[in-house]
């Protein structure tokens, strides 16, 4: 089993991170955590705290001389914003007179139920943590697993197929070049018109002091039958992965395969039939995006997720101040005009945590070396049937 832990607010010297139950023996690269932490902060329409930050993980237990030793990893990522708020978000310091407590909760956040809930009055103290800033945590976490995935042939991208209302299925049909195409595009999609009218929509809502959501796709490939478990709700594979996309910061629906679109359509239509090629099962078709009955199928995994505008609004919706009742506009933090691209970028490493997990789950071992035995006499197994 793995699991992790992070800490720290958006603010705060730094984010924290530790993993435990990762497995040891696997060769690590600093460097490729790095390229995810960098990739999230791309994205056309990303705010001003991007050229403040250049995210990088710093390891400082788990690993020696390069591979994982089997015990927790921890890592850190420096907020370099933190030099800007020393006095605001000092850790033992009496806070300092001309501070501004935030009081307007902003619609859409975790601002007001979370001033409720945690008896807060000043606001900052719930959206600090609330901040999308923490899906660093995930992203480096999901590096982490994707290093152990790759070394098993599997491996995770995802695209932008919509910004708001503009859509594009396109995309190149061999995988090295689809994902050679959406990391050069700026919306992270395979389509130049898509991607062209998808930066006026977000150029539009920038203009209007307003903010714009979108759709991403996550595709996994390579792997095996049989991860995930349809005997108990809480093995099913959809759900956990379904549960996961949720849990980033403003994803608001997830689909799998056809998803909401298979609620239009007979079941003939919808059903991927089952063929035999003298090797191994073939699937004509995807449209259960690689899980059946909570379990892969042995096709590629595919599965999409809806995302709000975020809700910070430079033109702010009206909110009432939780100190005196009366109606204003919200607060105003700095924010992102649109983080689609990004939250792809987070997606594809949160969904590679949960493969990983799901794949720990069905070959278990404590050094890579014991897994690659079990994956082994598996895919031995799985040739037979
Ligand atoms: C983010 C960091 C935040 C925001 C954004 C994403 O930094 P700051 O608040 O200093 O500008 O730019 O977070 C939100 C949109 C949000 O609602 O919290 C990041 O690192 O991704």
């Amino acid at each position: 089993m793995i699991r992790y832990l992070s800490a720290g607010e958006s603010h705060g010297p730094e984010l924290t991170v530790i993993v435990e139950g990762f497995p040891s023996n696997l060769k690590v690269s600093k460097a490729d955590i790095d390229e995810q932490l960098r990739r999230r902060q791309l994205g056309y329409g990303r705010g001003r705290r991007m050229q403040i930050e250049s995210d990088q993980v710093e390891i400082t237990s788990g690993v020696r001389f390069g591979y994982t030793l089997g015990s927790p990893i921890t890592m850190h990522v420096v907020n370099k914003d933190f030099k800007n708020w020393t006095e605001k978000m000092s850790v033992w310091d009496a806070p300092p007179e001309n501070l501004k407590q935030v009081t307007r909760p902003r619609p859409g956040h975790a601002d007001l139920a979370g001033a409720i809930k945690y008896d807060h009055e000043d606001i900052r103290n719930v959206l600090e943590r609330a901040s999308a800033r923490n899906t660093a945590t995930m992203v480096a976490v999901g590096a982490l697993a994707r290093q152990l995935l790759a070394h098993f042939g599997i491996e995770v991208a995802a695209h932008v197929v919509e910004i708001g209302g503009v859509t594009t299925s396109k995309m190149p049909e061999e995988w090295d070049e689809f994902v050679s195409v959406i990391n050069q595009s700026q919306v992270r999609v395979a389509d130049p018109n898509a991607e062209s009218q998808m930066i006026v929509k977000i150029d539009e809502a920038k203009d209007r002091g307003d903010t714009v959501g979108g759709v991403f796709e996550v595709i996994v490939k390579g792997c095996p039958i049989g991860l995930g478990s349809h005997v108990h709700p809480d093995r099913k594979l959809d759900g956990r992965l379904a549960g996961a996309l949720m849990s980033i910061q403003a994803i608001k629906g997830v689909e799998i395969g056809l998803g909401f679109e298979a609620a239009h359509r007979f079941g003939s239509q919808v059903h991927d039939p089952i063929g035999y090629n003298g090797i191994h099962y073939t699937r004509p078709t995807n449209g259960a995006g690689g899980l059946e009955g909570g379990v892969t199928n042995g096709e590629p995994i595919v599965v999409r997720a809806a995302m709000k505008p975020i809700s910070t609004l430079y033109k702010p919706l009206n909110s009432v101040d939780m100190g005196t009742k009366a109606v204003e506009p919200a607060a105003v933090e700095r924010s992102d005009y649109c983080a689609v691209p990004a939250a792809s970028v987070v997606a594809e490493n949160v969904v590679a945590w949960v493969i990983a997990e799901a794949f720990l789950d069905k070959f278990s071992g404590d050094s890579v070396e014991q897994i690659r035995e079990w994956l082994t006499v598996y895919e031995q197994r799985v040739s037979r049937r």
